[in-house]
This record gives structure tokens, C-alpha cells and sequence, in this order.
């Protein structure tokens, strides 16, 4: 090959970083998309011809090569570790204190140049980027912490990830966290909106599904950022403290967060969150607390680890955002039980990443003991970070034609009178069997997925199949037929087949499943899977007395009274010997369970899995022995999260219970 061809891709290589670099870091592209274009497809060119010059770190490498099948696994070199949780600065003292103990303890002479490195804490998703001997070589996702997935292709085209870096270590393990910048956030949404594609709840769910798109063009499309901030393994090198590595890192290149400080004291510690927590607001990505670091690397070995967590650092997680906006009305909403929730209509505010525009306001009770009216002020917060509500009024704010929040005497759906019993919170409607609202939800929870999970069922589908009078309850479901369907708006031919696929596929579904289903007072999954369990038919179930029902363990008077009235009732007989009719399965499997490794386990899930629905996952760990329970106690052993868990992880977290992701449970089943 000529000297001329070899510097000519030099030289291209380096003018395709530089504007890379201008056009994503900078944000202030010099030269047209199509000059770029025309410039890689030369350089693409001439590695085809010289194949020699295709380097691991060539720019062609980022563009994403073929969609993956799926990712294989990545065991991590040494296990990624997750935070303790603080939520107080009394808990930072706390820390502090316990730190200062065990190094005295173990006499590491603390008292001289002690410090502290505190960085904010990215909400975003942890990765592990390997380098050999100075090459990008592997990347992948934290995963359950020992076992990750292997997303490399997607990781070289965030262009701020150096594909080579100057340091020829032998290795290199770096750790950090991958982000999507809250404008990238905002443009995606935007055009998922036109597209009438589902919208991300979060930047962060944005980044996760991005990072894990088996088709690495997406994912370069997504425009993702990350900033490291560990260091993993190094082989041929060692730092003192963790504020050398993280300059080491940043003189190879890598993004490291700008906002790091180091800390003689907790005190200074303090400072910093507080300064943080004011600037939060003004930062193009988002944080969700302080990372505390101790920073000599000596002193942190010696505080050790505890079976999931560093003792040598600690997360300060910020008190939920709390924003202001106007209560512009009260809708009542109507539920499957009857209960009626006041919902707040509020002036769209952002809040936590996403734009709130309604938040419940619980019950009747509350509004009168906050004294919230209509016109007024409110505060406004994600109760566990998902679901909002309206925590107070600005009452210094509220003009005189604020109006005080009177409950209906009528539900707002039938219009029959509401009674309030005397031991509850809740205002309910009475008209069990004709308020479309309640039948309505009734027949959402029949088909959700808990119960008897139905795809294609959503709440849009199933207010038209009322409102077309095609159904009027849930036996109706099972004998919808394909002309009658075919003529509805927004159902094609593919939509009707999927639908009636899904419908026959959830006859099948266990008695479990179906006792859920079926909206019996008081009875949800884990007392229908007790029942279940226990009378294996409904047959039986239904043969039930109240007294033999209260006599099983978990089963309250209540409950036993609910179930045994369920039955008597004369409509709910009709149904159930319709749906027998269909030919929907009434019997609980009675399999031998496949593996006892789980045996003695207590599961909590939480969030939506990647591969199994929530039952799946449910019946893998109960046919490996394991039980699964609805909250997270100091009894969970494991608790399984998927996307947008809900608060179960953080207590979860509070609670140092381990945390397994879908893979982290294969695992556990597969050992
Ligand atoms: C973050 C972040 C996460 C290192 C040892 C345990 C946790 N989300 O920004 N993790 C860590 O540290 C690891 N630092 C951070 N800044």
C-alpha cells in the first residue's frame, strides 16, 4: 500500500473524531451531516480496499454493525456493587461516624488528610467499558451485578467512549453510568408523540431501553452521554485514592463529571448536596441524589464490602421534587370496587423528568384535612417517584374564590346515591352491577396482567367494546367472533387475529390466575394463589363454608365471608357457568414442581420484566420452590425488579435486600 493511502486515512480518521466531537460533545457542528456522510463512506471505501487499516478504533466502528438476535452474557471481573441509601443528612453523620470508627479500629492514622469525594449521583444506567492494551474491547450492562449483558456494539456509538485511550494497560475495567441529556429526552418523545409510539415515563427508561436495543442503529440514533466514575480493575497500574483515578480517566479521555469534590469533612459533604440540590433544577441531565466516596483507596479497602454493597461510600438520595402549580379542577373517578378518587386536574408542570398534569388526591378525608380547594395553589410530588400527588396548599396564595372540594352524594358515572361507612376512608358506589364504571374497570382487571393477561386488551378497547354493546361483562370476552370485531375503528385484520389469539390463549390460564381475575371482594393474587393451591378446582372453592375458608392460614373472616357471598351471589353464578361454558380452564395445575432451589425463598416483584409477564415470573420461582409475596419486608429474600419499578426497589434498597434483575432470577433457577 502507498504511504499517500495510509496518510490519507489518518487523515480522515482524525477529521471524522474531531467533527464527531464537535457535533456530539460540543454541541456546534462545523461541517453539513452530508460533507461527514461523505467523508466516512471514503474512509469506508478505502478500509475495504486495505482491510489493514480497519483499526479496533477506526470511526467506521461506531456506526453500528447488524441488529443482534440477543445479547449474550458478560460475567463481570469483580462484581458491580451497588449503593447503601441515605435520605437524610443525620444518616451522612451516621456514616461518617461508622467510617471514622472501623478505620481507628484498624488504626489507618484517618485523622491526616482524611477526605472525601462527593459526585453527584447520575440516574441513569450503570455500564462496565473494558479496554486491553489501550482498546475498547467489551462493554456491558450492570445486569444483577456478577452477570451483566453484553452490549458492546451499542456502547462504541456513543462517541464519547474512546475506542483506544493513550494508556497501553494490559487492562483496564472502567465503571460508569449512561445517560440520556434531558433535551435528547424531550426530542424523543416528541417524535414518538407524532409517530403515536408509547412515550418513555423518564430519561432514564430512555437511556435503558436505548443502551439494550438489539439494533445498535437505533441506539446510536438515541444520542447517549455517560460519565465514568470508577475504576474496576487496572492491570500495570495503582492510584492512592480514588480522586487520582478519576483524573487518571480524564487525562485517557474519558467524560468524567465536572462536578466532582473532594471533602476534608461530612460537613463539607453536606454543603455540597445542598448546593447540588438547589442546582439540580439547572442541569441538562438528571441526578437523583450524592455519591460519598472515601477517598484514600487504602482506607476503603480496609472498611470492606457487604455482601452487596460498599462500606466505604454511600448514596444521599434527594427528598422527592416538589413542585407548584394550580388545582384547576376535581375529577371523581370511579374504581372497580366503587371507591371514588378525587383526582386533582392541575396546570402542567414538570416534574421529575416528566410533565404532570393530573395527581391523586386520595380521599375525601384528606383534602378536607389539608384544606385543599379548587383555584388554589398546590404542591405537588411523586409519591415513590411514580405516581403523583398533591401533598399541600400555598395557602398564603389562595384567593378568595378558591372553592372548597364537596364529595358527590352520587357516583358521577350512574348517578345511584354513595354510602360511606363509618370504619372507612373511602366514599363507594353501591351500584356493583350497572355502574359502567365499575364494570368497566372490573372488566380492565379481569383482562390485565395478573390475571387473566390478555394482550391487546387495553382500557381503550374495552370501553369500545361497550360502548358497541358487544360485551356487557367478562363471559361476553370469550364469544366475540372476528365479523364482529373486523368493523371497529383502529382494528385490522392482524389486530382482530392477535386479539382472539390472545383471548383463546387465556382460557387456558391456571385456576390462580382466574380467581384473581374475577374481582372477588378482598381476594387479590396471593389469596386467590392460597385458594388456588388449596382446592385445586372451583368447583370445590365454590363448595367452600366460611368456616373451613377462615381456618386456612392468611385467610381472615372477612375474607372467608367475601368469598362464600362471591358465590351465593345468583349474577356471579351466571358468569362463572358461562366461562365454564367457554370452556375456560377452572383447575389449578398440579405439576411436581420442577427444582427445589428456591425452596424457602421469599420473592417481592417489581417493575415490568424484559421477558416474562408478571405471572411467568411468578410461576418459575413457585415451580422451583420459591414464594412470591406482594411487599418487601425484612422476610424478602430477593426482590425482582424490571423497568419503572416501583417504591418495593427503593425499600428494597433501604432494606439491603439483594436485587436481582430477570437474568439474576435465571441464574438463580440455573445454578
Ligand atoms: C452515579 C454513581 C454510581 C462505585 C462503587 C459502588 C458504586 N450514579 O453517578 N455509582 C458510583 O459508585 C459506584 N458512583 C456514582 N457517581
Amino acid at each position: 500500500m502507498e504511504r499517500s493511502i495510509r496518510e490519507k486515512a489518518e487523515k480522515l480518521k482524525k477529521e471524522l473524531e474531531k467533527h464527531s466531537y464537535n457535533y456530539y460533545v460540543l454541541d456546534r457542528p462545523v461541517i453539513s451531516d452530508f460533507q461527514y456522510d461523505e467523508m466516512m463512506a471514503e474512509l469506508i471505501r478505502l478500509e475495504e480496499t486495505y482491510p489493514e487499516l480497519k483499526t479496533p478504533d477506526s470511526p467506521t466502528q461506531r456506526v453500528g454493525g447488524a441488529p443482534l438476535s440477543q445479547f449474550q452474557e458478560v460475567r463481570h471481573i469483580t462484581p458491580m456493587y451497588s449503593l447503601n441509601n441515605g435520605y437524610s443528612f443525620e444518616e451522612l453523620k451516621e456514616f461518617d461516624h461508622r467510617v471514622k470508627k472501623t478505620l481507628a479500629e484498624e488504626n489507618q492514622g484517618f485523622e491526616k488528610e482524611f477526605s472525601y469525594v462527593a459526585e453527584l449521583k447520575i440516574d441513569g444506567l450503570a455500564i462496565v467499558l473494558t479496554y486491553e492494551n489501550g482498546f475498547f474491547v467489551k462493554g456491558a450492562t450492570r445486569g444483577n451485578g456478577t452477570v451483566g449483558e453484553d452490549v458492546t456494539e451499542n456502547l462504541k456509538t456513543i462517541f464519547e467512549i474512546p475506542l483506544s485511550i493513550p494508556a497501553k494497560l494490559p487492562l483496564l475495567e472502567v465503571r460508569g453510568e449512561v445517560y440520556m441529556p434531558r433535551s435528547s429526552f424531550e426530542k424523543l418523545n416528541k417524535e414518538r408523540a407524532e409517530k403515536g409510539e408509547p412515550l418513555f415515563a423518564n430519561p432514564r427508561n430512555a437511556a435503558a431501553g436505548s443502551l439494550r436495543q438489539l439494533d445498535p442503529k437505533i441506539a446510536r440514533k438515541r444520542q447517549l452521554k455517560l460519565f465514568l466514575y470508577n475504576i474496576g480493575s487496572s492491570e500495570g497500574k495503582t492510584f492512592l485514592t480514588h480522586y487520582d483515578s478519576l483524573l487518571f480517566l480524564k487525562e485517557q479521555g474519558f467524560p468524567v463529571n465536572e462536578n466532582i469534590r473532594l471533602c476534608k469533612t461530612i460537613e463539607e459533604v453536606i454543603s455540597y448536596c445542598k448546593e447540588f440540590q438547589k442546582k439540580r433544577e439547572g442541569l441538562p441531565y438528571d441526578i437523583d441524589g450524592i455519591v460519598v466516596k472515601v477517598n484514600r483507596l487504602k482506607e476503603q479497602e480496609a472498611l470492606g464490602y457487604t455482601a452487596k454493597a460498599p462500606k466505604w461510600a454511600v448514596a444521599y438520595k434527594f427528598p422527592a421534587e416538589e413542585k407548584k402549580t394550580k388545582l384547576l379542577s376535581i375529577t371523581v373517578q370511579v374504581g372497580r370496587t366503587g371507591v371514588l378518587t378525587p383526582t386533582a386536574n392541575l396546570e402542567p408542570v414538570r416534574l421529575a423528568g416528566t410533565t404532570v398534569m393530573r395527581a391523586t388526591l386520595h380521599n375525601e378525608d384528606y383534602i378536607k384535612e389539608k384544606d385543599i380547594r379548587v383555584g388554589d395553589m398546590v404542591y405537588v410530588r411523586k409519591a415513590g417517584d411514580i405516581i403523583p400527588e398533591v401533598v399541600r396548599v400555598e395557602t398564603e396564595d389562595r384567593t378568595k374564590d378558591a372553592v372548597p372540594f364537596e364529595m358527590p352524594k352520587t357516583c358521577p358515572e350512574c348517578g345511584f346515591p354513595v354510602v360511606r361507612e363509618e370504619s372507612e376512608a373511602a366514599v363507594r358506589c353501591v351500584n356493583e352491577f350497572s355502574c359502567p364504571a365499575q364494570i368497566r374497570r372490573g372488566i380492565e382487571h379481569f383482562v390485565s396482567k395478573t390475571a387473566m393477561d390478555i394482550d391487546g386488551l387495553g382500557p381503550k378497547v374495552v370501553e369500545q367494546l361497550l360502548k358497541e354493546g358487544l360485551i356487557q361483562d367478562i363471559a361476553d370476552l370469550y364469544t366475540l367472533t372476528y365479523e364482529e370485531l373486523i368493523p371497529l375503528e383502529r382494528m385490522g385484520e392482524k389486530s382482530v387475529e392477535n386479539l382472539l389469539h390472545s383471548i383463546a390463549e387465556s382460557k387456558k390460564r391456571p385456576l390462580h390466575s382466574l380467581l384473581a381475575a374475577l374481582g372477588i371482594p378482598l381476594i387479590g393474587v396471593r389469596a386467590g394463589a392460597l385458594l388456588a393451591e388449596h382446592f385445586l378446582t372451583l368447583e370445590n372453592l365454590e363448595e367452600a363454608t366460611a368456616e373451613e375458608l377462615s381456618a386456612l392460614p392468611e385467610i381472615g373472616d372477612k375474607m372467608a365471608e367475601s368469598i362464600v357471598s362471591f358465590f351465593q351471589n345468583e349474577r356471579n353464578h351466571d358468569i362463572i357457568e358461562r366461562l365454564k361454558n367457554c370452556g375456560i380452564n377452572m383447575t389449578e395445575e398440579t405439576e411436581e414442581k420442577k427444582s427445589l432451589r428456591l425452596e424457602g425463598k421469599t420473592f417481592v416483584l417489581t417493575g415490568t420484566l424484559p421477558h416474562l409477564s408478571r405471572n411467568e415470573a411468578k410461576k418459575q420461582i413457585e415451580d422451583n420452590g420459591g414464594k412470591v409475596t406482594s411487599s418487601v419486608s425484612k422476610k424478602t429474600d430477593y426482590v425482582v425488579a424490571g423497568e419503572d419499578p416501583g417504591s418495593k426497589y427503593d425499600k428494597a434498597m433501604a432494606l439491603n435486600i439483594p436485587i436481582l434483575d430477570e437474568e439474576g432470577l435465571f441464574s438463580l433457577i440455573e445454578e
